[in-house]
């Protein structure tokens, strides 16, 4: 599939995806949203990638969905078309997913940033829930991963209102993992990709999946789960080859990879 508004490539053993629409503000239309999933899909499914960057421009990561495409669809549309089955998808990857913000995230963009697995922001980084000024709500889960990420109270008023969060409210808040300054902000993802990406698959994968059902299950059920899938790890080489060179005082070189 030719790539019309993404660009999409491997660096070593990382993946990195960039939005770019720069005359739309990077927003989500149908084409990109399929070519997002075509990379992801590709990428997820390569045995040599670890794990995956989604960056955008220093202006906007995305400004959301794309509303001229959306302003003229009706209920049926919606219902029928079902395209937040698309991001759901993309919600579903397994490896590690890192998004690096820099300027607008707004409405669907910052939804978007929401599915990854963390965000690292640049200063510039603008966070918010919008569509209440359109006349519509967030539909690709801004009420439920925001609320969340950052509790009731910001998230009521960032709905409610439209209020956008600039980047140090953002980490304060706990919505993104780090800031640094906008020119760091791919290199800061790369580099923690690139860790992840050097460790053992399947225990990264499975820690990924654990902490995840943090957000979708009861403390007991999440508890079992986590400690079923801590014992399946002593069923790896890779922990066997982690401790041996914890203990050899050696880096260690992991067979899963
Ligand atoms: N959709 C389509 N086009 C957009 C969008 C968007 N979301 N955002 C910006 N653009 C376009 C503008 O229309 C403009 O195009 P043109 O030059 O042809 O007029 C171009 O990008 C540049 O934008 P601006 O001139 O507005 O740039 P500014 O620097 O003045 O402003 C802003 C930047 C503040 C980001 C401003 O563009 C803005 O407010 N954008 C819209 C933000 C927004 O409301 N986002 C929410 C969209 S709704 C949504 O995401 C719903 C998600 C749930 C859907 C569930 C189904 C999948």
């Amino acid at each position: 599939m030719a790539y019309e508004t993404i660009l999409s490539e491997k660096r070593g053993e990382v993946g990195l995806i960039t939005l770019n629409r720069p005359d739309a503000m990077n927003a989500l239309n149908s084409r990109l949203l399929s070519e997002l999933l075509d990379a992801v899909g590709k990428m997820d499914a390569d045995a040599r990638i670890g794990a995956v960057v989604i960056t955008g421009s220093q202006k906007a990561f995305a400004a959301g969905v794309d509303i001229k495409e959306m302003q003229d669809y009706e209920f049926a549309d919606i219902c029928m078309n079902d395209f937040v089955a698309g991001w759901d998808r993309f919600a579903a990857t397994r490896k590690p997913v890192i998004a690096a913000v820099s300027g607008y995230a707004l409405g669907g963009g910052c939804e978007l940033a929401m599915m990854c697995d963390f965000i690292i922001a640049g200063e510039s980084a603008k966070f918010g829930q919008p569509e209440i000024t359109l006349g519509v709500m967030p539909g690709m889960g801004g009420t439920q991963r925001l609320a969340r990420a950052i509790g009731k109270a910001k998230t009521m008023e960032m709905c409610l209102t439209g209020r956008l969060m600039d980047a140090a409210e953002a980490e304060s808040s706990g919505l993104v993992a780090r800031v640094v300054p906008d020119h760091e902000v791919v290199e800061e993802a790369m580099r923690a990709a690139e860790k992840i990406a050097g460790l053992s698959r399947p225990a990264v994968l499975m820690t990924k999946e654990t902490v995840n059902r943090a957000f979708e299950t009861t403390l007991a059920e999440g508890l079992r789960f986590e400690r079923r899938a801590f014992q399946s790890m002593f069923a790896l080489e890779d922990q066997k080859e982690g401790m041996a060179a914890f203990v050899e005082k050696r880096s260690p070189s992991f067979k899963n990879r």
